[in-house]
């Protein structure tokens, strides 16, 4: 253990090395270790070992047992930037900071339906204006899309409100467009819904006798393709008589609407 001097009046400032500083928290070597090498604990290289003072290590134990101050809430007041990062990382296939702009608009709190009617729908159809103009190629819509979706399910969602009730979420049996129904899931699971997503392609019977089964207060069919509303509609119809109510969304509605809509579905 070193000392030095501070001065007549003051307590002489004692060092440790890293072996008894990792004893003094009660911590591995190669912990305190990394945290001396990123910063966190203020450590001096004196030849090849590190010197810490016990004040830098009192400190820091402190700040450890302090409670953390809740998360700063994030304002977005510009998504149109937020939007084009999200779209060049999702382009250029940059996973980590991709899912990163979404995490960090979670964790600061910005409503899930927010972050997937500002951020999320409008770069998918940025994606696909790319596409039908010839610009973003199929295998770079193909690898955009499976990273949304795993970003999609991989939010982390803190349910709102009173519970809602058992929703199955799905799309006609010809709709490939499952990306809606993911973001459908999500939005009405923050808002506190038991939801059951069944992915795309469900041929209407089956998932009639699914609902009956379930006993589902509600069903969501995300229809893209204007050609797959028909049979959506004659869904719903069926499933009116099975008494179970049935919304049917459609290309350029937002999550919000949504929402409204199942809540006031069950509300009848
Ligand atoms: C990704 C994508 C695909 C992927 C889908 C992958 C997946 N796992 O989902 C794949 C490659 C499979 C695909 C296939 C096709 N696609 Co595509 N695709 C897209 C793209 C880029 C994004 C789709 C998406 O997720 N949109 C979601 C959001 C952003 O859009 P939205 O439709 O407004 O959805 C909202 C509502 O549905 C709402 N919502 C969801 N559920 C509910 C429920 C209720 C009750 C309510 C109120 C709201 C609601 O939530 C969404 C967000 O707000 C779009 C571009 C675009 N503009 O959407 C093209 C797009 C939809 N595709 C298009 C086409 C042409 C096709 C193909 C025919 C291509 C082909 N030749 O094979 C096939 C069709 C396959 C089929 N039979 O369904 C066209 C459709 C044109 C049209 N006729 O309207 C688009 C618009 C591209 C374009 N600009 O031309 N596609």
């Amino acid at each position: 253990m070193g000392e030095t001097i501070n001065g007549p009046f003051s307590e002489p400032e004692r060092f440790l090395d890293l072996n008894e500083a990792a004893d003094y928290l009660g911590v591995h070597y190669q912990t305190i270790y990394r945290w001396v090498r990123e910063g966190m604990i203020p450590g001096t290289k004196v030849g090849t070992r590190y010197q810490i003072a016990i004040t830098e290590l009192e400190n820091f134990a402190r700040k450890r047992v302090e409670p953390s101050p809740p998360p700063e809430v994030t304002k977005v007041r510009n998504w149109e930037d937020i939007q084009r990062r999200f779209y060049d990382n999702l382009i250029n296939y940059n996973e980590v900071a991709a899912t990163d702009q979404v995490n960090r608009l979670v964790t600061g709190s910005v409503e899930i339906v927010a972050i997937l009617d500002n951020l999320i729908a409008p770069v998918l159809r940025l994606i696909g204006d790319g596409w039908a103009r010839g610009e973003v190629s199929i295998s770079q819509e193909h690898r955009a899309s499976r990273l949304i979706h795993k970003i999609i399910d991989s939010i982390d969602v803190a349910r709102r409100g009173r519970p809602h009730g058992r929703v199955v979420v799905t799309t006609p049996s010809n709709e490939e467009h499952e990306l809606p129904a993911a973001m459908a899931s999500v939005a009405l699971k923050s808002e506190h819904w038991t939801v059951i997503n069944l992915g795309a392609k469900v041929p209407p019977q089956d998932l009639i006798d699914f609902a009956i089964k379930e006993s589902a207060d509600l069903v969501v069919l995300s229809v893209t393709m204007t050609e797959n509303r028909k049979e959506a509609e004659e869904t719903a119809e069926k499933l009116a008589d099975a008494k179970i109510p049935c919304i049917v969304g459609e290309k350029g509605t937002g999550l919000r609407e949504l929402l409204d809509k199942a809540a006031l579905a069950v509300r009848n």
